[in-house]
Protein backbone atom coordinates (compact mmCIF):
# COMPACT_ATOMS: atom_id res chain seq x y z
CA UNK A 1 0.00 0.00 0.00
CA UNK A 2 1.25 3.73 -1.02
CA UNK A 3 2.29 6.20 1.77
CA UNK A 4 -0.92 7.85 0.32
CA UNK A 5 -2.94 4.75 2.10
CA UNK A 6 -1.64 3.81 4.77
CA UNK A 7 0.52 7.11 6.33
CA UNK A 8 -2.71 9.65 6.27
CA UNK A 9 -0.10 11.88 5.07
CA UNK A 10 -2.57 13.00 2.74
CA UNK A 11 -6.05 12.87 2.13
CA UNK A 12 -8.10 10.92 -0.90
CA UNK A 13 -10.73 12.69 -2.23
CA UNK A 14 -12.50 10.70 -4.91
CA UNK A 15 -15.00 12.47 -7.33
CA UNK A 16 -17.66 10.09 -9.39
CA UNK A 17 -20.85 10.87 -10.49
CA UNK A 18 -22.45 7.86 -8.33
CA UNK A 19 -21.32 7.28 -5.16
CA UNK A 20 -21.81 4.58 -2.77
CA UNK A 21 -23.54 7.08 -0.20
CA UNK A 22 -26.72 5.39 1.39
CA UNK A 23 -26.76 2.13 -0.14
CA UNK A 24 -27.84 -0.54 1.82
CA UNK A 25 -25.42 -3.23 0.30
CA UNK A 26 -21.45 -1.68 -0.66
CA UNK A 27 -21.32 -5.20 -2.14
CA UNK A 28 -19.57 -4.12 -5.25
CA UNK A 29 -16.20 -4.07 -6.16
CA UNK A 30 -15.25 -0.36 -6.75
CA UNK A 31 -17.63 0.90 -4.07
CA UNK A 32 -15.66 -1.69 -1.24
CA UNK A 33 -12.23 -0.37 -2.51
CA UNK A 34 -12.96 2.97 -2.48
CA UNK A 35 -14.40 2.44 0.79
CA UNK A 36 -11.73 0.92 1.98
CA UNK A 37 -9.06 4.08 1.19
CA UNK A 38 -11.50 6.47 1.62
CA UNK A 39 -11.91 5.13 5.50
CA UNK A 40 -8.33 4.88 6.07
CA UNK A 41 -7.31 8.11 4.94
CA UNK A 42 -10.39 9.82 6.49
CA UNK A 43 -10.91 10.45 2.70
CA UNK A 44 -13.99 12.33 1.06
CA UNK A 45 -16.28 11.24 -1.95
CA UNK A 46 -17.26 13.81 -3.95
CA UNK A 47 -20.79 12.87 -6.50
CA UNK A 48 -24.45 13.35 -7.40
CA UNK A 49 -26.67 13.18 -4.38
CA UNK A 50 -29.20 11.46 -7.05
CA UNK A 51 -31.66 13.83 -6.58
CA UNK A 52 -32.87 16.16 -9.60
CA UNK A 53 -34.26 19.80 -7.91
CA UNK A 54 -35.93 22.84 -9.76
CA UNK A 55 -33.18 24.80 -8.25
CA UNK A 56 -29.53 23.15 -6.93
CA UNK A 57 -27.55 24.88 -4.86
CA UNK A 58 -24.00 25.44 -6.31
CA UNK A 59 -22.50 24.07 -3.06
CA UNK A 60 -21.87 20.73 -1.53
CA UNK A 61 -24.47 18.94 1.33
CA UNK A 62 -21.89 17.00 3.61
CA UNK A 63 -22.54 13.96 5.11
CA UNK A 64 -21.04 11.08 7.10
CA UNK A 65 -21.18 7.10 6.71
CA UNK A 66 -19.12 4.60 8.26
CA UNK A 67 -16.04 6.90 8.13
CA UNK A 68 -16.02 7.91 5.11
CA UNK A 69 -17.38 11.39 4.22
CA UNK A 70 -19.43 12.95 1.09
CA UNK A 71 -19.93 15.37 0.01
CA UNK A 72 -22.82 15.76 -2.52
CA UNK A 73 -24.70 18.07 -5.11
CA UNK A 74 -27.93 18.12 -6.88
CA UNK A 75 -28.91 18.76 -10.60
CA UNK A 76 -31.46 20.69 -12.10
CA UNK A 77 -33.49 18.74 -14.58
CA UNK A 78 -31.97 20.56 -17.33
CA UNK A 79 -28.45 19.36 -16.03
CA UNK A 80 -29.26 15.97 -15.65
CA UNK A 81 -30.81 15.38 -19.61
CA UNK A 82 -27.77 17.75 -20.92
CA UNK A 83 -25.19 16.46 -19.09
CA UNK A 84 -26.47 13.46 -17.86
CA UNK A 85 -28.51 11.67 -20.53
CA UNK A 86 -26.91 14.02 -23.06
CA UNK A 87 -23.80 14.11 -23.37
CA UNK A 88 -21.92 11.32 -21.18
CA UNK A 89 -24.69 8.75 -22.61
CA UNK A 90 -25.92 9.74 -25.92
CA UNK A 91 -22.30 11.35 -26.99
CA UNK A 92 -19.21 10.58 -24.80
CA UNK A 93 -20.57 6.62 -23.93
CA UNK A 94 -21.50 5.59 -27.93
CA UNK A 95 -19.03 6.95 -29.46
CA UNK A 96 -16.46 5.65 -26.75
CA UNK A 97 -17.88 2.09 -27.19
CA UNK A 98 -17.15 2.72 -31.23
CA UNK A 99 -20.68 3.64 -31.74
CA UNK A 100 -20.80 6.86 -33.68
CA UNK A 101 -24.06 5.85 -35.60
CA UNK A 102 -25.47 6.08 -32.40
CA UNK A 103 -24.34 9.48 -30.96
CA UNK A 104 -26.46 12.62 -30.80
CA UNK A 105 -24.22 15.67 -31.58
CA UNK A 106 -26.46 18.33 -29.95
CA UNK A 107 -24.60 21.54 -28.80
CA UNK A 108 -26.93 21.90 -26.42
CA UNK A 109 -25.31 19.25 -24.29
CA UNK A 110 -21.94 20.56 -24.14
CA UNK A 111 -22.53 23.33 -22.59
CA UNK A 112 -24.47 20.95 -19.65
CA UNK A 113 -21.40 19.02 -19.86
CA UNK A 114 -18.76 22.26 -19.17
CA UNK A 115 -21.43 23.51 -16.58
CA UNK A 116 -21.45 20.07 -14.39
CA UNK A 117 -17.58 19.59 -14.53
CA UNK A 118 -17.34 23.31 -13.40
CA UNK A 119 -19.10 22.74 -11.11
CA UNK A 120 -17.22 20.28 -9.36
CA UNK A 121 -14.28 21.83 -10.54
CA UNK A 122 -15.67 24.34 -7.93
CA UNK A 123 -16.71 21.41 -5.21
CA UNK A 124 -13.21 20.16 -4.97
CA UNK A 125 -11.43 23.38 -4.80
CA UNK A 126 -13.93 23.75 -1.76
CA UNK A 127 -13.26 21.15 -0.02
CA UNK A 128 -9.61 19.98 -0.68
CA UNK A 129 -6.53 21.19 0.21
CA UNK A 130 -3.38 20.78 -1.98
CA UNK A 131 -1.95 18.30 0.04
CA UNK A 132 -4.73 15.94 -1.00
CA UNK A 133 -4.73 13.98 -3.77
CA UNK A 134 -7.76 14.23 -5.96
CA UNK A 135 -9.00 10.57 -7.98
CA UNK A 136 -11.59 11.80 -10.33
CA UNK A 137 -13.70 8.77 -12.21
CA UNK A 138 -14.79 7.96 -15.50
CA UNK A 139 -16.15 9.68 -18.63
CA UNK A 140 -18.29 12.15 -16.97
CA UNK A 141 -15.37 14.18 -15.48
CA UNK A 142 -13.07 14.60 -18.56
CA UNK A 143 -12.81 18.30 -18.37
CA UNK A 144 -12.92 18.67 -14.23
CA UNK A 145 -8.21 18.38 -14.36
CA UNK A 146 -8.40 20.61 -17.13
CA UNK A 147 -10.40 23.31 -15.14
CA UNK A 148 -8.99 22.41 -11.86
CA UNK A 149 -5.43 23.31 -13.31
CA UNK A 150 -7.11 26.59 -14.19
CA UNK A 151 -8.22 28.19 -11.27
CA UNK A 152 -4.69 27.42 -9.85
CA UNK A 153 -5.27 24.12 -8.29
CA UNK A 154 -1.54 22.56 -7.66
CA UNK A 155 -2.25 19.39 -5.96
CA UNK A 156 -2.14 16.07 -7.06
CA UNK A 157 -4.90 14.51 -9.37
CA UNK A 158 -5.78 11.53 -11.12
CA UNK A 159 -8.17 9.99 -13.31
CA UNK A 160 -9.61 6.28 -14.26
CA UNK A 161 -11.57 5.53 -17.68
CA UNK A 162 -14.10 2.99 -16.75
CA UNK A 163 -14.55 2.90 -20.74
CA UNK A 164 -12.53 1.81 -23.56
CA UNK A 165 -10.49 4.72 -25.33
CA UNK A 166 -11.47 3.83 -28.59
CA UNK A 167 -9.26 4.11 -31.91
CA UNK A 168 -8.34 7.83 -32.50
CA UNK A 169 -10.37 8.43 -35.92
CA UNK A 170 -13.43 7.63 -33.81
CA UNK A 171 -12.64 10.09 -30.96
CA UNK A 172 -11.88 12.70 -33.47
CA UNK A 173 -15.87 12.34 -34.41
CA UNK A 174 -16.48 14.30 -30.88
CA UNK A 175 -16.78 17.95 -32.25
CA UNK A 176 -14.82 18.73 -28.74
CA UNK A 177 -12.24 15.85 -29.23
CA UNK A 178 -9.29 18.50 -28.51
CA UNK A 179 -11.43 20.00 -25.39
CA UNK A 180 -11.72 16.83 -23.65
CA UNK A 181 -8.26 15.38 -24.25
CA UNK A 182 -7.04 19.00 -22.66
CA UNK A 183 -8.69 18.17 -19.70
CA UNK A 184 -7.19 14.51 -19.88
CA UNK A 185 -3.87 15.43 -19.94
CA UNK A 186 -3.69 17.89 -17.37
CA UNK A 187 -4.51 15.47 -14.91
CA UNK A 188 -1.21 13.57 -13.69
CA UNK A 189 -2.31 9.95 -14.09
CA UNK A 190 -4.54 8.62 -16.59
CA UNK A 191 -5.57 5.06 -15.65
CA UNK A 192 -6.94 2.62 -18.16
CA UNK A 193 -8.09 -0.41 -18.50
CA UNK A 194 -6.00 -2.16 -21.13
CA UNK A 195 -2.97 -2.09 -23.19
CA UNK A 196 -4.96 -1.55 -26.24
CA UNK A 197 -6.79 1.71 -24.88
CA UNK A 198 -3.29 3.29 -23.94
CA UNK A 199 -2.18 2.73 -27.02
CA UNK A 200 -5.16 4.26 -28.68
CA UNK A 201 -4.54 7.35 -26.22
CA UNK A 202 -0.89 7.80 -26.98
CA UNK A 203 -1.24 7.68 -30.76
CA UNK A 204 -3.99 10.05 -30.55
CA UNK A 205 -2.02 12.82 -28.02
CA UNK A 206 1.00 12.30 -30.58
CA UNK A 207 -0.82 12.96 -33.84
CA UNK A 208 -2.69 15.69 -32.49
CA UNK A 209 -0.90 17.59 -29.86
CA UNK A 210 2.66 16.19 -30.85
CA UNK A 211 3.01 14.45 -27.53
CA UNK A 212 6.42 12.31 -26.69
CA UNK A 213 6.66 9.78 -24.90
CA UNK A 214 10.26 10.18 -22.23
CA UNK A 215 12.55 7.86 -21.26
CA UNK A 216 10.43 6.92 -18.45
CA UNK A 217 7.22 5.89 -20.26
CA UNK A 218 5.43 9.19 -19.28
CA UNK A 219 4.53 11.43 -22.04
CA UNK A 220 5.06 15.43 -22.20
CA UNK A 221 2.19 16.78 -23.78
CA UNK A 222 2.82 20.91 -24.54
CA UNK A 223 3.13 21.87 -21.25
CA UNK A 224 2.33 18.86 -19.09
CA UNK A 225 3.61 15.62 -17.97
CA UNK A 226 1.05 12.66 -17.60
CA UNK A 227 1.63 9.44 -16.82
CA UNK A 228 -0.60 7.12 -18.79
CA UNK A 229 -0.91 4.01 -16.84
CA UNK A 230 -2.19 0.61 -17.90
CA UNK A 231 -4.56 -0.39 -15.13
CA UNK A 232 -6.71 -3.19 -15.15
CA UNK A 233 -9.66 -3.20 -12.59
CA UNK A 234 -10.11 -6.24 -11.08
CA UNK A 235 -13.33 -7.72 -8.47
CA UNK A 236 -13.01 -8.18 -4.50
CA UNK A 237 -12.73 -12.19 -5.70
CA UNK A 238 -12.26 -13.73 -2.80
CA UNK A 239 -15.04 -11.78 -0.67
CA UNK A 240 -17.08 -13.30 -4.54
CA UNK A 241 -15.68 -16.96 -4.06
CA UNK A 242 -17.01 -16.75 -0.44
CA UNK A 243 -20.87 -15.21 -1.43
CA UNK A 244 -20.65 -18.38 -4.35
CA UNK A 245 -21.28 -20.59 -1.52
CA UNK A 246 -23.07 -18.50 1.53
CA UNK A 247 -27.12 -19.10 2.05
CA UNK A 248 -28.51 -16.81 -0.72
CA UNK A 249 -26.42 -17.80 -3.17
CA UNK A 250 -27.12 -21.58 -2.76
CA UNK A 251 -30.47 -20.79 -2.28
CA UNK A 252 -31.08 -18.66 -5.38
CA UNK A 253 -29.32 -21.36 -7.16
CA UNK A 254 -31.94 -24.39 -6.13
CA UNK A 255 -34.56 -21.73 -7.04
CA UNK A 256 -33.58 -21.89 -10.44
CA UNK A 257 -32.44 -25.51 -10.49
CA UNK A 258 -36.49 -26.63 -9.55
CA UNK A 259 -37.00 -24.89 -12.86
CA UNK A 260 -34.20 -26.35 -14.58
CA UNK A 261 -33.88 -29.83 -13.38
CA UNK A 262 -31.07 -31.49 -14.70
CA UNK A 263 -30.65 -29.08 -17.64
CA UNK A 264 -27.12 -27.60 -18.10
CA UNK A 265 -27.06 -23.82 -17.36
CA UNK A 266 -25.94 -21.47 -19.42
CA UNK A 267 -26.17 -17.80 -18.16
CA UNK A 268 -25.53 -14.42 -19.02
CA UNK A 269 -25.90 -11.32 -16.79
CA UNK A 270 -25.42 -7.97 -18.26
CA UNK A 271 -26.54 -3.98 -17.83
CA UNK A 272 -29.30 -4.09 -20.93
CA UNK A 273 -27.24 -1.81 -23.04
CA UNK A 274 -26.19 -1.75 -26.40
CA UNK A 275 -22.57 -2.15 -25.86
CA UNK A 276 -23.18 -5.48 -24.18
CA UNK A 277 -23.84 -7.46 -27.65
CA UNK A 278 -27.09 -9.20 -26.32
CA UNK A 279 -28.92 -9.86 -29.94
CA UNK A 280 -26.23 -11.30 -31.31
CA UNK A 281 -25.86 -13.31 -28.25
CA UNK A 282 -29.11 -14.23 -28.59
CA UNK A 283 -28.90 -15.32 -32.19
CA UNK A 284 -26.19 -17.05 -31.39
CA UNK A 285 -28.34 -19.22 -29.02
CA UNK A 286 -31.25 -19.54 -31.60
CA UNK A 287 -28.06 -20.93 -33.95
CA UNK A 288 -27.00 -23.45 -31.65
CA UNK A 289 -30.53 -25.28 -31.33
CA UNK A 290 -30.86 -25.10 -35.22
CA UNK A 291 -27.73 -26.80 -35.29
CA UNK A 292 -27.92 -29.18 -33.19
CA UNK A 293 -31.31 -30.68 -32.50
CA UNK A 294 -30.13 -33.27 -29.78
CA UNK A 295 -28.87 -30.25 -27.59
CA UNK A 296 -32.91 -29.26 -27.47
CA UNK A 297 -34.26 -29.92 -23.87
CA UNK A 298 -30.86 -30.53 -22.55
CA UNK A 299 -29.50 -26.79 -21.88
CA UNK A 300 -31.56 -23.85 -21.32
CA UNK A 301 -29.95 -20.20 -21.47
CA UNK A 302 -31.25 -17.94 -18.69
CA UNK A 303 -30.25 -13.95 -19.94
CA UNK A 304 -30.42 -11.63 -16.77
CA UNK A 305 -30.86 -7.52 -17.89
CA UNK A 306 -31.98 -5.51 -15.99
CA UNK A 307 -33.01 -2.18 -17.78
CA UNK A 308 -31.06 0.76 -17.84
CA UNK A 309 -30.65 4.53 -18.74
CA UNK A 310 -33.98 3.49 -20.39
CA UNK A 311 -35.41 6.91 -20.69
CA UNK A 312 -32.85 7.05 -23.61
CA UNK A 313 -34.18 5.91 -26.73
CA UNK A 314 -31.69 3.28 -27.96
CA UNK A 315 -32.22 1.54 -24.32
CA UNK A 316 -36.20 1.21 -25.53
CA UNK A 317 -35.28 -0.19 -28.84
CA UNK A 318 -33.31 -2.96 -27.19
CA UNK A 319 -35.47 -4.04 -24.78
CA UNK A 320 -38.23 -4.27 -27.61
CA UNK A 321 -35.33 -6.09 -29.75
CA UNK A 322 -34.96 -8.48 -26.65
CA UNK A 323 -38.14 -9.22 -26.07
CA UNK A 324 -38.79 -10.34 -29.85
CA UNK A 325 -35.77 -12.19 -29.85
CA UNK A 326 -36.48 -14.26 -27.34
CA UNK A 327 -40.49 -14.80 -27.57
CA UNK A 328 -39.35 -15.73 -31.46
CA UNK A 329 -36.48 -18.22 -29.98
CA UNK A 330 -38.34 -19.95 -27.44
CA UNK A 331 -41.59 -20.25 -30.19
CA UNK A 332 -39.18 -21.71 -32.93
CA UNK A 333 -37.66 -24.00 -30.32
CA UNK A 334 -38.89 -24.74 -27.23
CA UNK A 335 -41.53 -27.55 -26.51
CA UNK A 336 -44.09 -28.39 -23.44
CA UNK A 337 -42.22 -29.37 -21.33
CA UNK A 338 -38.79 -27.06 -22.28
CA UNK A 339 -38.41 -23.29 -22.57
CA UNK A 340 -34.53 -22.64 -24.54
CA UNK A 341 -34.63 -19.35 -23.27
CA UNK A 342 -35.46 -17.13 -20.30
CA UNK A 343 -35.06 -13.91 -19.93
CA UNK A 344 -35.14 -11.97 -16.71
CA UNK A 345 -35.26 -7.88 -17.28
CA UNK A 346 -34.64 -7.12 -13.61
CA UNK A 347 -31.48 -6.87 -11.09
CA UNK A 348 -30.88 -9.73 -8.50
CA UNK A 349 -28.72 -9.55 -5.48
CA UNK A 350 -25.26 -10.06 -5.72
CA UNK A 351 -25.14 -12.86 -3.45
CA UNK A 352 -27.83 -14.51 -5.89
CA UNK A 353 -25.85 -13.62 -8.77
CA UNK A 354 -22.65 -15.85 -7.26
CA UNK A 355 -25.22 -18.94 -6.93
CA UNK A 356 -26.60 -18.74 -9.97
CA UNK A 357 -22.71 -18.43 -11.62
CA UNK A 358 -21.99 -21.32 -9.53
CA UNK A 359 -24.74 -22.68 -11.01
CA UNK A 360 -24.01 -22.40 -14.38
CA UNK A 361 -21.90 -24.53 -16.88
CA UNK A 362 -21.01 -22.40 -18.97
CA UNK A 363 -21.39 -18.17 -19.24
CA UNK A 364 -21.77 -16.05 -22.18
CA UNK A 365 -19.90 -12.41 -21.81
CA UNK A 366 -19.69 -11.24 -25.26
CA UNK A 367 -19.88 -7.38 -24.97
CA UNK A 368 -19.36 -5.76 -28.68
CA UNK A 369 -16.88 -3.34 -26.82
CA UNK A 370 -16.37 -3.11 -23.14
CA UNK A 371 -13.66 -1.54 -21.12
CA UNK A 372 -13.38 -4.70 -18.49
CA UNK A 373 -16.20 -6.25 -17.93
CA UNK A 374 -16.71 -7.60 -14.34
CA UNK A 375 -19.21 -10.37 -14.99
CA UNK A 376 -16.39 -12.29 -16.88
CA UNK A 377 -13.86 -11.75 -13.06
CA UNK A 378 -16.96 -13.02 -11.01
CA UNK A 379 -18.17 -16.13 -12.88
CA UNK A 380 -14.71 -17.27 -12.48
CA UNK A 381 -14.39 -16.35 -9.00
CA UNK A 382 -18.33 -18.09 -7.88
CA UNK A 383 -16.90 -21.54 -9.88
CA UNK A 384 -16.71 -24.66 -7.73
CA UNK A 385 -12.78 -25.66 -8.52
CA UNK A 386 -13.85 -29.40 -8.68
CA UNK A 387 -16.53 -28.57 -11.49
CA UNK A 388 -16.19 -25.20 -12.47
CA UNK A 389 -17.85 -24.10 -15.33
CA UNK A 390 -16.53 -22.16 -18.56
CA UNK A 391 -16.21 -18.71 -19.53
CA UNK A 392 -17.26 -17.51 -22.72
CA UNK A 393 -15.53 -14.37 -23.14
CA UNK A 394 -15.62 -11.70 -26.15
CA UNK A 395 -12.39 -10.70 -27.89
CA UNK A 396 -13.41 -6.69 -27.36
CA UNK A 397 -13.98 -6.97 -23.51
CA UNK A 398 -10.58 -5.53 -21.85
CA UNK A 399 -10.74 -8.64 -19.72
CA UNK A 400 -9.74 -10.50 -22.69
CA UNK A 401 -6.26 -8.87 -22.61
CA UNK A 402 -6.37 -10.98 -19.05
CA UNK A 403 -8.42 -14.04 -19.50
CA UNK A 404 -6.74 -16.03 -22.14
CA UNK A 405 -7.62 -19.44 -20.70
CA UNK A 406 -11.30 -18.52 -21.56
CA UNK A 407 -12.94 -19.19 -24.88
CA UNK A 408 -12.59 -16.43 -26.93
CA UNK A 409 -15.43 -15.62 -29.59
CA UNK A 410 -16.04 -12.63 -32.10
CA UNK A 411 -19.01 -11.65 -30.48
CA UNK A 412 -20.51 -10.54 -34.22
CA UNK A 413 -20.08 -13.51 -34.92
CA UNK A 414 -23.74 -15.75 -34.19
CA UNK A 415 -22.16 -19.37 -35.24
CA UNK A 416 -19.10 -18.76 -33.43
CA UNK A 417 -20.83 -18.01 -30.16
CA UNK A 418 -22.81 -21.28 -31.16
CA UNK A 419 -19.76 -23.49 -31.60
CA UNK A 420 -18.38 -21.79 -28.15
CA UNK A 421 -21.23 -22.93 -26.12
CA UNK A 422 -20.88 -26.11 -27.82
CA UNK A 423 -17.43 -26.53 -26.95
CA UNK A 424 -18.10 -25.58 -23.62
CA UNK A 425 -20.70 -27.99 -22.63
CA UNK A 426 -18.84 -31.23 -23.68
CA UNK A 427 -15.37 -30.03 -22.74
CA UNK A 428 -14.03 -32.23 -20.61
CA UNK A 429 -13.55 -31.89 -16.79
CA UNK A 430 -10.24 -32.05 -16.90
CA UNK A 431 -9.54 -28.65 -19.40
CA UNK A 432 -12.40 -27.03 -17.83
CA UNK A 433 -10.21 -27.20 -14.24
CA UNK A 434 -7.07 -26.25 -16.11
CA UNK A 435 -8.23 -23.41 -17.76
CA UNK A 436 -10.57 -22.33 -14.57
CA UNK A 437 -7.39 -22.69 -12.48
CA UNK A 438 -5.54 -19.90 -14.46
CA UNK A 439 -7.76 -17.77 -14.60
CA UNK A 440 -8.56 -17.97 -10.89
CA UNK A 441 -4.98 -17.33 -9.85
CA UNK A 442 -5.14 -14.49 -12.46
CA UNK A 443 -8.16 -12.55 -10.76
CA UNK A 444 -7.09 -13.59 -7.05
CA UNK A 445 -3.57 -11.50 -7.69
CA UNK A 446 -4.92 -8.79 -9.85
CA UNK A 447 -8.23 -7.84 -7.83
CA UNK A 448 -10.01 -5.06 -7.00
CA UNK A 449 -6.89 -3.91 -4.04
CA UNK A 450 -3.96 -4.74 -6.18
CA UNK A 451 -5.79 -2.60 -9.03
CA UNK A 452 -6.16 0.31 -6.02
CA UNK A 453 -2.32 0.44 -4.83
CA UNK A 454 -1.39 0.22 -8.16
CA UNK A 455 -3.23 3.44 -9.56
CA UNK A 456 -2.36 5.16 -6.06
CA UNK A 457 1.50 4.23 -6.40
CA UNK A 458 1.40 6.16 -9.26
CA UNK A 459 1.21 9.16 -7.33
CA UNK A 460 4.29 8.46 -5.63
CA UNK A 461 6.30 9.59 -8.81
CA UNK A 462 4.57 13.11 -9.06
CA UNK A 463 6.22 15.64 -8.04
CA UNK A 464 5.01 17.41 -4.84
P1 LIG B 1 -20.52 -1.71 -16.54
O1 LIG B 1 -20.73 -1.41 -17.96
O2 LIG B 1 -21.65 -1.46 -15.63
O3 LIG B 1 -19.24 -0.97 -15.94
P2 LIG B 1 -19.52 -4.50 -15.83
O4 LIG B 1 -18.06 -4.42 -15.70
O5 LIG B 1 -20.00 -5.70 -16.57
O6 LIG B 1 -20.17 -3.30 -16.57
O7 LIG B 1 -20.14 -4.53 -14.38
C1 LIG B 1 -21.50 -4.73 -14.17
C2 LIG B 1 -21.77 -5.03 -12.70
O8 LIG B 1 -23.17 -5.02 -12.49
C3 LIG B 1 -21.27 -6.41 -12.29
O9 LIG B 1 -20.75 -6.32 -11.00
C4 LIG B 1 -22.53 -7.27 -12.32
O10 LIG B 1 -22.57 -8.33 -11.37
C5 LIG B 1 -23.61 -6.27 -12.00
N1 LIG B 1 -24.85 -6.66 -12.68
C6 LIG B 1 -25.03 -6.83 -13.99
N2 LIG B 1 -26.30 -7.28 -14.23
C7 LIG B 1 -26.89 -7.37 -13.05
C8 LIG B 1 -28.20 -7.78 -12.60
N3 LIG B 1 -29.11 -8.22 -13.44
N4 LIG B 1 -28.47 -7.73 -11.29
C9 LIG B 1 -27.53 -7.30 -10.43
N5 LIG B 1 -26.29 -6.94 -10.78
C10 LIG B 1 -25.98 -6.98 -12.06
C11 LIG B 1 -18.23 -0.06 -16.39
C12 LIG B 1 -17.54 -0.44 -17.72
C13 LIG B 1 -16.96 -1.84 -17.62
C14 LIG B 1 -16.00 -1.93 -16.43
C15 LIG B 1 -16.65 -1.39 -15.16
C16 LIG B 1 -15.65 -1.27 -14.02
O11 LIG B 1 -18.49 -0.37 -18.79
O12 LIG B 1 -16.28 -2.19 -18.82
O13 LIG B 1 -15.63 -3.28 -16.23
O14 LIG B 1 -17.21 -0.09 -15.37
O15 LIG B 1 -14.56 -0.49 -14.38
Amino acid sequence: MTDQTSSQASRLIAVSNRTAAGQESRAGGLAVALWDTLADTRGLWIGWSGRILDFPSSRAKRSEEDGVEFALTDYSRDQYDGFYLGYANSVLWPVMHNRIDLAVFDSAFYRYYVEINEKFADIVQQQATPSDIVWVHDYHFLLLGDMLREDGWTGKCGFFLHIPFPAPEVFRAIPQHRKLARGLFAYDVVGLQCGKDLANLAQYLEEEFGAEELPDGRFRVEDRIVHLLHCPIGIDSRSFAEAATAEPATLAAARLSRFLGDRDLVIGVDRMDYSKGLPQRFEGMAKLFDRYPDLHGRISFTQIAPPSRSVVEEYAQLREQLDALSGRINGDYGDLDWMPIRYLARGYDREEIAGLYRRAKACLVTPLQDGMNLVAKEFVAAQDPEDPGVLILSQFAGAAEQMKEAIIINPYDSSAIAEAVKQAIEMSREERCMRWQSLYENIMSQDIHWWRTRFLTAFDEVPA
